[in-house]
């Protein structure tokens, strides 16, 4: 099978918690799918071909369209594979909601209880790594004194979960899985790859055990390979098929052809600098040209994200 325009192209490395709620998505949606691997740390240089600075994982390339942070993936496969749809009734904004709970709150309780717990994942190298990605030291033997708190953390969320599946439904907002599953379900599956102690935590909530397997049960689509330098080839000799569109509503008169920088407003805030293609409340879509892949355009969500003109 080879890999297309049009095809889904992730990028990202099996043990990133961020890919696997995306790759959630893509099993929820039964799509078939592309996985570049990308390194765990820094440098990236393809990676950074497409995307113009931003290195976290896992990033979406469709043809010379580079969707950086998982919510925006998310938003742009529900629009372009609308069925089934990842809102399962009630939860069309909040399920949104969810993911910057479970994005900040949840993963940072999951970060400190897996290396505080000494996870074989932090080598020099990787904590040097982690130090820059957020400008602050990574500090395991902090980590170790928060693991306790974070472990109680962790499990009164678990809890809210277990609550939310009381009445017996299936999944958390009913009895079809969604967006809540993908958002909820990935810091299980980090915690589970790294830490015993953490996943210890989890075994106190049976209806979340029996969810829990429930969503593994859904799988990840079909999954294909693609080498790196295939998936810049591909971006190369493709154009971008967002269409320019001026947004009436922006707060700050953004307009389509002005410069702007994009960064993270939490870590990894590498900036991306490029010309607005088309924005919304929920987006921002800027082309930048590259030596490698020319001209594309990337696509980023607006809450989470620091927008400056200029
Ligand atoms: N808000 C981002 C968070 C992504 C994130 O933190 N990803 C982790 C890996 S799961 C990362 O990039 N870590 C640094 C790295 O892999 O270089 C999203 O939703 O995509």
């Amino acid at each position: 099978m080879t890999a297309t325009a049009n095809s889904i192209i992730l990028h990202q490395y099996d043990i990133s918690p961020f890919s696997e709620k995306v790759r959630i998505v893509l099993g929820l949606k039964g799509l078939e799918w592309f996985a570049c691997d990308e390194p765990v740390i820094m440098p990236k240089p393809e990676l950074v071909a497409l995307t113009g600075g931003y290195r976290k994982i896992p990033v979406m390339q469709i043809g010379a369209d580079i969707y950086c942070d998982t919510q925006i993936i998310i938003r742009e496969l529900e629009k372009r594979f609308p069925t089934p749809s990842l809102f399962v009734g009630g939860d069309r904004g909040i399920g949104w909601g969810i993911g910057m709970w479970t994005d900040r709150v949840f993963f940072q309780a999951a970060v400190a209880i897996i290396f505080g717990g000494g996870a074989a994942l932090a080598d020099e190298a990787f904590i040097k790594d982690r130090e820059k990605l957020t400008g602050r030291p990574f500090d395991i033997e902090a980590m170790k004194a928060a693991a306790p708190m974070m472990a109680e953390q962790f499990r009164a969320q678990l809890g809210w979960l277990e609550d939310q599946l009381a009445d017996g439904r299936a999944f958390l907002m009913g009895d079809k899985p969604g967006i809540a599953e993908a958002n909820a379900y990935y810091n299980l599956a980090f915690i589970r790859w790294t830490s015993p102690a953490g996943a210890k935590l989890i075994e106190a909530f049976p209806k979340l055990l029996a969810w829990e397997a429930r969503v593994r049960a859904i799988g990840h689509g079909t999954r294909h390979e693609i080498s790196r330098e295939d998936a810049l080839d591909i971006a190369q000799a493709a154009s971008s098929t967002e269409q320019v569109s001026r947004d009436a509503g922006e707060p700050n008169g953004l307009a389509p052809g002005d410069r702007v920088t994009v960064m993270a407003d939490d870590y990894g805030r590498d900036p991306v600098v490029g010309e607005v293609v088309s924005s919304s409340a929920q987006h921002i879509a800027i082309r930048r040209k590259d030596p490698r892949v020319g001209e594309v355009v990337v696509h980023f969500p607006r809450t989470g994200f620091l927008v400056i003109k200029g």
